[in-house]
């Protein structure tokens, strides 16, 4: 299955910890690394004022786990990483949501699929479409026309930092 996977970072040294969780996410069976988006400097959306503002970048992987399993794997990453939830989106060193896995549809609280914000988060939307121009939210249309009703001016292209392919 195709599964399409969200970093931030808004903690720290954003950017090697990006490339960090990636290389150990994708060293382990179950999970394909095909490609990462370039990397962009957004705004923080939602959550205390004063937040630094967060490196965002999409890779898109092939994946032959469950759901839950992947879920598992992600938070177990997060947690080596560093990251401690203390307040709800309060600044994290690393963030790695699940956006889509294959066409799953579920309500699950603990795992809903589509990822319930996605749709309206331009910090997801513009890197995912930057790289899989063809790219669909299951239940909620094409990538490329949900961003026509997102504002896109908290995001900004950072080219001159490159994620490089898990190794
Ligand atoms: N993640 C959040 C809350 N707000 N804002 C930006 N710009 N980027 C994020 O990754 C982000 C956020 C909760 O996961
Ligand atoms: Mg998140
Ligand atoms: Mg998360």
């Amino acid at each position: 299955m195709k599964t399409v996977l969200a970093f931030g970072s808004n903690l720290g040294h954003r950017f090697q910890t990006l490339q960090g969780a990636i290389d150990s996410l994708f060293d382990a069976p179950g999970l394909d690394f095909v490609t990462a988006s370039p990397v962009y400097e957004t705004e923080p959306v939602g959550g205390p004022a004063g937040q630094e503002p967060y490196l965002n970048a999409i890779v898109i992987a092939e994946t032959t786990l469950a759901p839950r399993t992947l879920l598992e794997r992600v938070q177990s990453e997060e947690a080596a990483f560093g990251r401690v939830r203390r307040e709800r989106w309060g600044p994290r060193t690393i963030d790695i949501d699940l956006i889509t896995v294959g066409d799953v549809i579920s309500d699950d609280p603990e795992l809903t699929l589509p990822h319930p914000r996605a749709h309206e988060r331009a910090f997801v939307l513009v890197p995912w479409l930057q790289i899989d121009p063809d790219g669909v939210l299951p239940g909620r249309g094409r990538v490329a026309d949900l961003l026509v009703g997102v504002d896109q001016s908290g995001v900004s292209l950072r080219d001159d930092l490159k994620l490089q392919r898990p190794d």
